[in-house]
């Protein structure tokens, strides 16, 4: 059997490896050549614990091969990008664009699954510019159980940073456009997932995917605004949930400077774009989430206020340090980072007085260099007179702390738990 992956990104390519690495022919399609010639010489673009040894070997094996151009294979499966258009609704061109590539492909008997997270319906919409490419050939919307392709959703829904495991281990939901559909995946599926692949149609599988995000922002959304209350009640919001956790029906995810990352802050936007009146809740959680960063940055001012006020240092010769950039813990992806928005509009109110620390980046990034932002060491950066805290990475673990008098420390993560200011 071979297998067509098209877009090698963060879904695709783990994929194509993981199919790859049971044996299966492999072809990986995308638009980008670089990407194509650098998975052909055995290396990845993206940083993935594990990745590059799976995709080294299955590529030196000769079961994973990339190319610019689709080819005829037995199954097709669409791993593309889904953003979310102008601020108002998710833009299918990918998936289209990614259809219309492979419909002068499609052989009868063959499977089609959309990986990529999107709204109610994008499943039934590929089907169509299928069937609009290949009037020669049934599809499921018509011909029902008898069509010659088959087309199914089958939502990713690995962790960033763990997602070779969770690729294997994590259930499935497999919507299948028919029943004959959903089997026909379920039996690809099932060549490397070890968990349950649950069976359901096209749209639930569609919403379940949003719904699982959406969850997750509403939660971190709930922490966040307990987070706003408890500093202006001054409580320890983090000994409050602490507290309110061992309750034995509640669970409270942890606030932050806000929700970064490119699924869990957009994808909650699919569902309020589709039901803007009825998703009030997942609306509000985007916004309180959203709203965060720039709460931080005017706690960054009041302390700056607060130490010209105390006659420590002139306004304009206060050093603000930020320790992290990466959107969460422990990973050097900076892409929806809320750490880096917050570094940066912090830097636009006080030029030339910011830095940032972030162990997982060697280079500094574009928009820091243009800010004039220094990349230092977290020595160094705990000199500063204001240190902000913006992601949990494991290396502040021992963090010297020594708060003198005219020095203030934020904690948006809540990782310094015994602060103790001299004043
Ligand atoms: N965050 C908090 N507080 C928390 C948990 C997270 O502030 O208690 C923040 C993180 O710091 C980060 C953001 O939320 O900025 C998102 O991080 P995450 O670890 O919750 O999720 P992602 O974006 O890395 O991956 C999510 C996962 N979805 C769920 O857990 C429901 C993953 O399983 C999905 O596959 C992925 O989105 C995706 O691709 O949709």
């Amino acid at each position: 059997d071979t297998i067509a992956v098209v877009g090698l990104g963060y879904i695709g390519l783990p994929t194509a490896a993981v199919f790859a690495s049971r044996k299966k022919w492999v072809v990986g399609v995308d638009i980008n050549p670089d990407t194509v010639n650098l998975i052909n010489r055995g290396e990845v673009h993206i940083v993935e614990p594990d990745l590059d040894m799976l995709v080294h070997a299955a590529v030196t094996e000769g079961y994973l091969r990339a190319t610019c151009e689709p080819e005829a294979a037995d199954a097709f499966l669409i791993a593309v990008p889904t953003p979310f258009k102008d601020g108002n609704e998710p833009d299918l061109a990918f998936i289209e664009a990614a259809s219309r590539a492979i419909a002068p492909r499609l052989k009868p008997g063959n499977l089609v699954v959309l990986e990529s997270t999107s709204p109610v319906g994008a499943t039934e919409q590929m089907a169509a510019w299928l069937a609009e490419e290949r009037p020669d050939l049934t599809f499921p919307q018509s011909a029902g159980e008898e069509s010659d392709v088959r087309i199914a959703h089958c939502p990713e829904r690995v962790l960033p940073g763990h997602v070779l495991r969770e690729l294997v281990h994590n259930d499935r939901v497999i919507g299948g456009m028919t029943p004959r559909c959903s089997r026909a995946a379920v039996d690809l599926y099932q060549t490397f997932v070890e968990g349950e692949c649950v069976v359901t149609t096209a749209r639930t599988a569609e919403m379940c995917k949003l719904t699982e995000n959406s969850f997750r922002d509403l939660n971190i959304a709930f922490a966040n605004e307990l987070s706003i209350i408890c500093d202006k009640q001054g409580i320890d919001v983090w000994e409050l949930i602490r507290l309110a956790n061992r309750h034995p029906r509640v669970n409270i995810l942890q606030p932050g400077p806000g929700v970064g990352g490119h699924c869990i802050a957009v994808d909650p936007w699919f569902i309020v774009s589709q039901t803007p009146d009825e998703a009030r809740l997942i609306r509000t959680a985007r916004e309180v989430n959203d709203g965060k960063p720039r709460w931080v940055v005017e706690k960054v001012k009041s302390l700056v206020e607060e130490l010209v006020a105390k006659e420590c240092k002139a306004r304009k010769k206060i050093r603000i340090a930020f320790l992290g950039l990466a959107f969460k813990a422990n990973i050097d992806d900076l892409r929806e980072s809320p750490a880096l928005a917050i570094t940066l509009s912090t830097a636009e109110e006080f030029p030339g007085q910011v830095v940032a620390v972030e162990p997982h980046i060697d280079q500094q990034p574009k928009p820091l260099l243009e800010a004039n932002i220094p990349l230092v060491s977290l020595h160094e950066a705990m000199q500063a007179d204001i240190v902000v805290l913006l992601v949990d990475h494991k290396d502040w673990l021992n963090l010297p702390l020594d708060v003198g008098n005219c020095q203030r420390l934020l904690d948006t993560r809540g990782v310094i738990t015994s602060v103790s200011a001299n004043d």
